[in-house]
């Protein structure tokens, strides 16, 4: 069993570190936030995420897992640290600034055989260009000294801790023995299989993944403005086109939220320009959603001197407490910033609102509801309750999520995107 040091202890680095402390190694879970590091001490984890509380809870009482604010001497060092879109003049970038400042804190206490991982997403490279030039500054060379090696996380929110576990791993290494020595560790908690190659492929394939699904969700967005022009429903051509063995249509939506899929293709944008002009285009389409949800829901109060809307739904997607990059954030802001409608929000996992009081509180005396977030507890909704408290009995679904027969049946114009006539 080896000493790790893990830097950064957010969705990522935190499930990692105590999963890793379970497999028996000795933890120094490292994080520059002393709000993590306060709720840690408390034994608990300031991530809401399920089965998460267990397995930190046990960890910290094994005494495996020890929080940290500055790193020590380890076997092993796992960097799994935001690497944020830096939005400025020209097109977004990758901002490194916690890798590199990561890197930094460890080249004082790095020694000759140390194992360095980068997990975090990054652009092509930038394990050799960016992380290498850093840890050599210890003196030490890093083919010769140590093992550097770029192991992206490639876990959903809400599902986290299965896909540590479940998922297959690529383990890119500098060499083929960083790679080979990366690959031993992570056979020590994860039951899927790990894959070595070479770092920069490595950095490639996690980032195609994400694009794949942004230009796929962008596909699927460009149908469902296809299908409101058409008058077809877009939900219903997805069910059926999926029908066909090799076709995996994605699902339109208020538009792409997280820290992953609306992020990604820009690393790829920033380093290869003139090759990325089709994620360029998907990025435009995706990022053009929450305008025209939110032109929509106005059209539909068009006629009401003081709406009021009621958005349901803050988080990103569905059952998960993250609102941070959420369309439906955007759809709001957009909202808001027009004069005359009153907006008020609701989502049963994010805020201090969650209780069905607040629920009602938001639908009430309400002009239109527009559901932007398919949590499982709004499919659950009783559209006969809903249509009690509003003053109009209007929504509009912009995640086909819904039971249209049974919100009709409750009296509602049911307005559905890709599935219905957009305004014009
Ligand atoms: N969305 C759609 N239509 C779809 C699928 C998603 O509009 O058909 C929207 C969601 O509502 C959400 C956004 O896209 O706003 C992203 O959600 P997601 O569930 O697709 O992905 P993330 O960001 O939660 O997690 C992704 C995952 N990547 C892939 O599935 C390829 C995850 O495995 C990665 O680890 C994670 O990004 C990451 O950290 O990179």
């Amino acid at each position: 069993m080896a000493s790790i040091c893990v830097l950064g202890l957010g969705y990522v680095g935190l499930p990692t570190a105590a999963l890793l402390a379970a497999a028996g190694h000795r933890v120094l879970g490292v994080d520059t936030d002393p709000r993590v590091l306060a709720r840690l001490a408390d034994g608990e984890p300031h991530i809401d995420e399920p089965g998460l509380a267990t397995v930190v809870r046990a960890a910290l009482q094994s005494g495996h897992l020890c929080p940290a604010a500055r790193p020590e001497g380890a076997d092993i060092f796992v960097i799994a640290v935001p690497t944020p879109l830096q939005r400025g003049e020209g097109l977004p970038r990758a901002d490194l600034a916690a890798v590199r400042g990561a890197a930094e804190s460890i080249v004082p206490v790095l020694r000759t055989g140390n194992l360095v991982l980068l997990e975090s997403t990054s652009p092509p490279g930038t394990t050799r260009d960016v992380l290498v030039p850093v840890l050599e500054r210890s003196g030490l060379r890093a083919e010769r000294d140590l093992d550097v090696a770029y192991c992206p996380e490639r876990v959903i929110p809400g599902n986290i801790l299965k896909e540590l576990l479940a998922n297959v791993r690529i383990v890119g290494g500098l060499t083929p023995r960083a790679a080979e020595r990366a690959a031993e560790l992570y056979r020590t908690f994860v039951d899927g299989e790990i894959i070595c190659t070479d770092a920069m492929t490595a950095e490639l394939v996690k980032l195609m993944e994400n694009t794949y699904r942004d230009v796929n969700i962008a596909l699927a967005n460009q149908l469902a403005r296809m299908a409101e022009d058409l008058d077809v429903d877009a939900w219903r051509v997805i069910e059926l086109a999926n029908r066909h063995p090799r076709v995996h249509l994605h699902q339109p939506g208020p538009g792409v939220g997280g820290h992953c899929i609306g992020v990604d293709p820009w690393f790829l944008v920033e380093k290869l320009p003139e090759a990325t002009r089709l994620l360029r285009v998907a990025r435009e389409l995706n990022d053009g959603v929450p305008q025209l949800v939110a032109d929509w829901a106005v059209d539909l109060v068009r006629d009401v001197a003081r709406p009021k809307i009621a958005l349901l739904g803050l988080a990103y997607k569905g059952d998960v407490d993250d609102a941070r990059e959420s369309p439906a954030v955007r759809v709001r802001d957009l909202l808001v910033a027009r004069v005359g409608a009153k907006v008020v929000t609701h989502d049963p996992h994010v805020g201090d609102h969650r209780d069905v009081a607040a629920l009602h509180r938001c639908v009430d005396g309400a002009h239109l509801i527009v559901l932007l977030t398919p949590h499982t507890a709004y499919q659950h909704l009783d559209p006969a309750d809903m249509a009690k408290l509003m003053a109009r009995r209007v929504i509009l679904d912009t995640r086909g999520c819904v039971n249209r027969a049974a919100w009709r049946a409750a009296g509602f114009r049911v307005v559905v995107l890709g599935g219905s006539p957009r305004p014009r």
